[in-house]
């Protein structure tokens, strides 16, 4: 099973994420989105309410949790019934109460793109839970993060990220989450270049000498807009696909992606390659 992958299929319930904001807003759109992911082979569901574009403004507490509530419900609930499919349910989110509200609720994936420096509470909400917890690599904070001029923010990128990822595990350990549980994420589009997104990707091997399951989110970002000749999120298909295809034979057992279907061909297709004899 060394090819094992596991795609994380994108539900936002936000008005403003970058590719699909504002389209699954109802919750019953949500969860119906997220059930046709699952049925299409996403192992795993993540579920946000707060978008981490460049620019986006931050989202309360009580509004956050009124966004994923219902749908987190909703899924757990679809799960239970569905015999064929059993997704795991992420929550997506930097804030311990929504975290706590969605582990509470069936969730058992704590995706932290602050990986655990935005809320001093999240630490001690995922180690009490014993939930799977993803640490993603971030320069600065989504309202900020591409202002300055990346190209001044790293010495090198990748052991920049590496080193980043290494002492927030420590501090993740520390606080008493199981080392087993823990995902790591180069946090692809956040705070970096075009240059440095595909460093990253290309030197994804010295990531996974950290030994922990790595997590890939290349999906619509806009460095592949910009390498395909500024086309527009719902263009990037092609430019996912490669991304992940690639990130997955370099290392990446995690692809979070919002096309599911193709995505999983791909890799389907990479897994029996990279595993013929
Ligand atoms: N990317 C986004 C959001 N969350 N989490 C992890 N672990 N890794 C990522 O690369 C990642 C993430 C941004 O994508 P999306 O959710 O589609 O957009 P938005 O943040 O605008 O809702």
């Amino acid at each position: 099973m060394g090819y094992h992958f596991r795609i994380m299929g994108v539900v936002n319930v936000t008005p403003d994420s970058f590719s699909d904001g504002g389209l699954y807003l109802d919750p019953q759109v949500a969860i119906a989105h997220g059930r046709q992911l699952a049925a299409e082979g996403a192992e795993i569901l993540d579920v946000g309410g707060e978008s981490t574009r460049p620019g986006a403004e931050p989202v309360s507490s009580e509004e956050e949790l009124r966004r994923v509530m219902p749908v987190v419900e909703g899924l757990v609930g679809a799960r239970t019934t569905t015999a064929v499919s059993s997704p795991t349910i992420s929550i997506d989110t930097a804030k311990a109460a929504v975290a706590r509200a969605a582990l509470d609720a069936g969730a058992t994936l704590v995706n932290d793109v602050t990986a655990l420096r935005g809320d001093p509470e999240m630490a001690a909400v995922v180690a009490q839970s014993g939930a799977e917890c993803c640490l993603m690599h971030m320069r600065g904070e989504p309202r900020t993060m591409q202002h300055g001029r990346g190209e001044e923010w790293y010495d090198d990128v990748v052991d920049d990220v590496k080193a980043f990822l290494e002492a927030r595990m420590a501090f993740a350990v520390e606080r008493g989450i199981a080392e087993e549980r823990i995902l790591l994420d180069p946090g692809i589009g956040f705070g970096k270049t075009v240059e440095h997104n595909l460093q990253l990707l290309r030197r994804l091997p010295e990531l996974a000498a950290l030994g922990r399951p790595l997590v890939a989110g290349t999906s619509r970002k806009s460095f592949l807009g910009r390498l395909l000749g500024d086309a527009p999120p719902a263009a990037r298909l092609p430019g996912t696909i490669a991304t992940c295809v690639l990130a997955y034979e370099r290392g990446a057992s995690v692809l979070r992606v919002h096309d599911v279907a193709p995505v999983r061909a791909a890799l389907t297709v990479a897994a029996a390659t990279l595993g013929a004899r």
